[in-house]
């Protein structure tokens, strides 16, 4: 066991390799190699869009392969093409559908051509979106462009083996975990470092004393720019000295650097790591140096440009794949001659399969194709536009590298030509885009949200039961009883936030809970948003049900790239092959200050379309949608109201039981003359303004969206503005925000505009972010007077005789 930070030599010792399986690998990394040169060449020749490949970090993949077992995930990143080969989770087939875009997931399991090329995923669920058992599977998380995203959900990813070793009543759960021997590998290249949410990660997974190997791949670039541009010295191995745990410490990393070329030394060192970090729960980083991108960083440039000769020189002698065919040369493990038989065969066999995988991907659209032109062609002989119909359809026929849009410009292209004339033909083209367009719906749309037996909106309501000694309970109290409830019946439910565990959050939700579940089941966490995230993200990828709580909801900006570009695309860029049903809890609205005022509310749900956005009025509401979600596999993000947990409510009977469906929205006062939609703390300001304008003769029906994502799915609000003809929208967002959002769910989705006696109207805050104090706040977001104003005015103008302007 190494407990000081070590750097590897190049060693003269055998590789701990039967001579056959050394063979095998310098041919798994050479065909790999291979399918990079081929993948460039299908970008340059038009058959793809764009290429990323892993050339130049083939041997340490190797070495990484040896360790990975089944039940381990893996959070990484675009250079890992060998590392799934090697682990069998890729192909060199499903690799080029993927380059293709190959859309049927049959032949590109991991994002069925939704992600660009090498963005890699496995499919933890099954064709209903029931768990797969992750323990037969070597795992990886759904990858994702933007650099560093992949470190957050590594986290949850590694935390999730602490938890499944040491809460007995998990170990029940064996197709997640065998008692959290699990470990979590991480890939990054050197450049990405640079990003925070790399560092945050760091220091998490060694305060959670977690099971991760975090492989850094140090080539010296981050596209043109060099080590001296990206990070302090130049040096990453340096800058990590603080993390690397003292001898006989459990705190901290074994951190390790390594020459990538470097096969028996990487070979040892993923050896070391792995076997601690799985029996001991202790983690790694290993700083592969030395490593080179012999095509470049992409097919969007070439590093001639910015890397001098004498790099490019060193990078082709450094070459690892180089390197270890020299080691079997030396080794005598096979000849030159017959090194180079075998690369022709596998330059071959890469070939022949890639191959197969165009002909697999364009099969299918040269049908479409046919079949399109054959009804083009029925026209030609009666339509006076022959001459152009034939060119259309040439045009379509000929084309090498048909795409499925090219079918249907031609058929919009078509059918202008002909609209005067009374094809029958044209019936036919028309039926058949009709039959198309839900397939293709299917193929590019499908999975936003769940779809399984447990999406959110399956949940059926279960009313709230009183009795005349059901107790009126501060708000807060009655969330306490819904979590508690929550963490007696699902040992998988896990709390965490910042002063979550000991002090039962800021606002005492989980008081108490920590001393009844125990720190792991109720804990506190540092003030880390993305990583909270990040930790609930991995977690519940691998079958737990977090519950990541962000103090404030104005902080959930820090975690909202990861929640936007991770958690809500998810389902949707795996098309149903990973779930992370990850309930984010936050409180705002009606708080004061600058960055206390929890109205961002547009930003987020634009965002995080995916997920489902819920914005309860009171404790009660909050808990019957906590119960809804607990059973869905759905991610959401509910915010409570921060001034509702000192009001009393009647805590149901069942506050453990009911569901609040979601969509559903609520009409909390009713009137005929004018409907106000509103939200969360808004509520009750409308409902008071609302009892001042009935005092002036003016009935208005209150309804409270109490779901954001998804908005009123029975167009309950409609039936209202059917009755009353007249409508305002309110809320403490920035103008053109919340409100627009739900004026165009209401006037445009649902045909609001139909039943318009008098214009629409948006009643928002201001543009600026709320001042402090109370006057701030008056003056920052609508307030009783100027609701009841707004609506005033809407009725002054439908009858300025009855409704004169008193108040001007
Ligand atoms: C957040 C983010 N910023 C910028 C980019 C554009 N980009 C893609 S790859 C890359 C360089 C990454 O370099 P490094 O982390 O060293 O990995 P390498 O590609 O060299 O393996 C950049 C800047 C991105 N994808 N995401």
């Amino acid at each position: 066991m190494t407990d000081t930070l070590i750097e590897v030599k190049e060693t003269e010792s055998k590789l701990p390799l039967h001579n056959g399986e050394i063979l095998q690998d310098y041919r798994l990394a050479y065909r790999s190699r291979q399918a990079s040169l081929i993948g460039r060449r299908e970008v340059m020749s038009g058959k793809a869009k764009f290429g990323i490949f892993g050339d130049g970090k083939e041997i340490v993949q190797l070495a990484m392969s040896k360790v990975f077992q089944k039940g381990d995930f893996r959070s990484g990143y675009y250079r890992d093409q060998t590392l799934m080969f090697a682990i069998g989770e890729a192909t060199i087939q499903s690799f080029f559908a993927q380059l293709y875009a190959h859309t049927d997931i049959q032949y590109e399991p991991a994002t069925a051509g939704r992600a660009m090329n090498a963005h890699f995923a496995t499919r933890s669920l099954d064709e209903n979106g029931e768990w797969n058992n992750l323990m037969e599977l070597h795992n990886s998380a759904a990858d994702l462009s933007p650099t560093g995203s992949q470190m957050p959900p590594l986290v949850g990813l590694a935390y999730a083996s602490r938890l499944y070793r040491e809460l007995e009543e998990l170990h029940q759960f064996s197709g997640f975990s065998d008692h959290g021997n699990e470990i979590a590998f991480g890939t990054i290249g050197n450049a990405s470092t640079s990003e925070g949410m790399f560092w945050e990660t760091i220091n998490a997974i060694g305060v959670l004393k977690s099971p991760a190997i975090i492989t850094i791949y140090d080539d010296g670039y981050g596209i043109s720019v060099t080590n001296e541009h990206q990070m302090l010295k130049g040096n990453l191995s340096e800058l990590l000295q603080g993390f690397q745990r003292t001898p006989g410490s459990r705190d901290g990393y074994d951190i390790y650097t390594v020459n990538g070329w470097d096969y028996p030394s990487l070979l040892e060192t993923y050896r070391r790591a792995a076997q601690i970090a799985r029996a001991e729960h202790i983690p790694a980083i290993i700083h592969v140096i030395e490593l080179t991108q012999p095509q470049g960083h992409s097919t969007s440039g070439s590093h001639e440009r910015y890397k001098s000769k004498e790099r490019l020189k060193w990078e082709e002698e450094f070459d690892c794949l180089r390197k270890l065919r020299q080691l079997i040369l030396d080794l005598g493990i096979a000849s030159s001659e017959e090194m180079d038989e075998f690369e022709k065969e596998d330059r071959k066999g890469v070939e022949e399969i890639r191959k197969q995988a165009w002909h697999d991907y364009v099969t299918p659209i040269q049908k479409e194709t046919r079949e399109v032109s054959r009804i083009i062609d029925q026209m030609i002989s009666t339509s006076a536009h022959a001459e152009r119909l034939i060119e259309i359809k040439n045009r379509l026929v000929s084309n090498q590298n048909p795409l499925r849009r090219d079918i249907q410009s031609a058929i919009h292209e078509t059918l202008m030509l002909v609209r005067d004339e009374q094809l029958p033909a044209a019936k036919d083209l028309i039926q058949w885009r009709e039959d198309h367009k839900q397939v293709n719906e299917d193929r590019y749309s499908s999975q936003l949200y769940s779809q399984s037996e447990k999406s959110a909106l399956r949940v059926t309501g279960i009313q709230p039961v009183y009795s005349p000694a059901s107790p009126k309970l501060y708000g807060f109290e009655i969330l306490n009883a819904c979590f508690d409830a929550a963490l007696k019946r699902d040992p998988r439910v896990i709390a965490f936030g910042e002063d979550l565990g000991r002090l039962g959050d800021v606002n005492q939700g989980f008081r108490g809970l920590q001393e009844k579940y125990g720190e792991l089941r109720v804990s506190d966490t540092g003030i880390r948003e993305v990583t909270i995230l990040g930790q609930a993200i991995g977690m519940a990828m691998r079958g737990l049900r977090p519950i990541a709580e962000i103090q404030y909801l104005d902080y959930l900006l820090y975690g909202l790239q990861i929640l936007s570009d991770d958690l809500s695309t998810l389902l949707w860029r795996t098309r149903g092959g990973q779930k992370a049903p990850v309930i984010v809890r936050t409180r705002g609205h009606r708080l004061e200050g600058i960055w206390h005022s929890g109205s961002l509310m547009a930003g987020i749900i634009h965002l995080v379309r995916g997920m489902h956005v819920l914005v309860p009025r009171n404790m009660t509401q909050a808990a019957g949608f906590y119960n809804t979600l607990l059973q869905s596999d759905d991610p959401a993000i509910l915010v409570e109201v921060l001034n509702g947990y000192r009001i009393r409510e009647q805590r149901p009977e069942n506050v453990g039981e009911f569901c609040l469906p979601l969509g559903v929205p609520e009409v909390i006062r009713e009137g005929s003359d004018i409907t106000i939609v509103t939200y969360g703390a808004c509520c009750r300001i409308v409902l008071e303004a609302a009892d001042q304008l009935s005092k002036v003769g003016i009935e208005a029906e209150v309804i409270d969206v109490q779901t954001l994502l998804p908005f009123d799915i029975h167009n309950r609000i409609l039936d209202s503005l059917k009755k009353t003809s007249r409508i305002i929208f309110i809320d403490e967002d920035v103008p053109g925000g919340t409100t627009a959002y739900m004026l165009q769910e209401v006037i445009e989705k649902q045909g609001g505009y139909f039943w318009l006696d008098s214009p629409p109207r948006t009643l928002p805050g201001s543009q600026h972010r709320p001042a402090y104090g109370s006057d701030g706040d008056y003056w920052s977001k609508p307030n009783v007077e100027s609701v009841f104003e707004a609506v005033y005015e809407i009725m002054h103008e439908t009858d300025p005789s009855r409704y004169p302007l008193f108040y001007i």
